[in-house]
C-alpha cells in the first residue's frame, strides 16, 4: 500500500499513438487497482482522459476531433484547444481529486500535445512547453506510461473503423507521431512498455511497472517529511 502524506493522491497517464491500446488497458487497470492493494484504504480511482475529460473538454473534443472543411482548426488553433481543455481538466477535475486522495487515471495527458502538435504538426516545442506551463500551473503526473507500437501495427489496429480528424492527417503525419513519441519517453524516462504483445502480457506489465513505482514513492515518502510529495514522470 501506498504509505505516502495521504492529503494528496497519484497521477498516472497512458500515452502512445491511436491504436496502441490505450483504452483496452485503462479498463484493465481500471478494475486491478482498486484491489491491488497500492491504493491507500478510502482513495477512489478517477478515470479520465484528453481531450474531453470534462463538459468543456467534451465541447472541446468535438471540435477538435469531428470539425471538418472551413470548421477545421489550424495549427495554432488546434494547440490552444487542446491547452484549453486541460487547463480546464486540471483545474476542475484532476487537481481537486488529487487534493481529495484520490488515485487519477488518464488516457493521454501534456506528452500527447508535444508528440501531435510538436513533432507531428512541427509546431515549435519551447512554446509548447510554455502553455503546458499555464494549462497544468505545473502539475506533472506521478508516473507517465509509454505504450510502444510500431506504426504498422496501430494502423492495422484500426483500419477497420472511421478516422477522425487527427487520423486522417496521413501516415508521415503520424510516422512523426511515433519517433516523436520515442524521443520524449527518452527524454522524459517514461516507463515504455511494449503493446505489441497480447492484451493480458500488457496488463501485467503495467501491473509490474505501477508496483515498482509504488515502491519508489513509498521510499520517498519514508525519506521526507509528511506533506510533501514525491512525484516524478
Ligand atoms: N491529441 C492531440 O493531438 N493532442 C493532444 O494534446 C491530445 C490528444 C491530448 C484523441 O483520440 C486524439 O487527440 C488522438 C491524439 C489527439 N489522435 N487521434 N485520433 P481518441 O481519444 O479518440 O483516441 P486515441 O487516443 O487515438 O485512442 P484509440 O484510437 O481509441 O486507441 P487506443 O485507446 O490506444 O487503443 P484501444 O482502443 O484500446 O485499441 C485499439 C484496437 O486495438 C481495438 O480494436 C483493441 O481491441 C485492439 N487492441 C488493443 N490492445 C491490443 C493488443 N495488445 N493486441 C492486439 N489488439 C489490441
Amino acid at each position: 500500500m501506498d504509505s505516502g502524506p495521504r492529503s494528496r493522491g497519484r497521477f498516472l497517464v497512458l500515452e502512445g499513438i491511436d491504436g496502441c491500446g490505450k483504452t483496452t488497458q485503462l479498463s484493465a487497470l481500471a478494475e486491478w487497482l482498486p484491489g491491488s492493494g497500492l491504493m491507500p484504504e478510502g482513495a477512489a480511482l478517477l478515470l479520465t482522459r484528453e481531450p474531453g475529460g470534462t463538459p468543456l473538454g467534451h465541447a472541446l473534443r468535438e471540435l477538435l476531433l469531428h470539425s471538418g472543411g472551413d470548421q477545421a482548426p489550424c495549427s495554432t488553433a488546434e494547440l490552444l484547444l487542446y491547452a484549453a481543455d486541460r487547463a480546464q481538466h486540471v483545474a476542475t477535475t484532476i487537481t481537486p481529486a488529487l487534493e481529495r486522495g484520490d488515485w487519477v487515471l488518464s488516457d493521454r495527458f501534456a506528452g500527447s500535445t508535444a508528440a501531435y502538435q510538436g513533432y507531428g504538426r512541427g509546431l515549435p516545442l519551447d512554446l509548447i512547453a510554455q502553455l503546458e506551463t499555464i494549462a497544468t500551473g505545473g502539475l506533472q503526473p506521478d508516473l507517465t506510461v509509454w505504450l510502444a507500437l510500431p506504426l504498422q501495427r496501430a494502423l492495422e489496429r484500426r483500419s477497420a473503423r472511421a478516422a477522425d480528424r487527427i487520423e486522417a492527417a496521413g501516415e508521415r503525419f503520424l510516422a512523426r507521431v511515433a519517433s516523436g513519441f520515442q524521443t520524449l519517453a527518452e527524454e522524459c524516462r517514461w516507463c515504455t512498455i511494449a503493446a505489441d504483445q497480447p492484451p493480458q502480457a500488457v496488463t501485467q506489465a503495467l501491473q509490474q511497472a505501477l508496483h515498482q513505482a509504488a515502491g519508489r514513492w513509498q521510499s520517498l515518502a519514508t525519506a521526507r517529511p509528511a506533506g510533501s510529495t514525491g512525484a516524478g514522470r
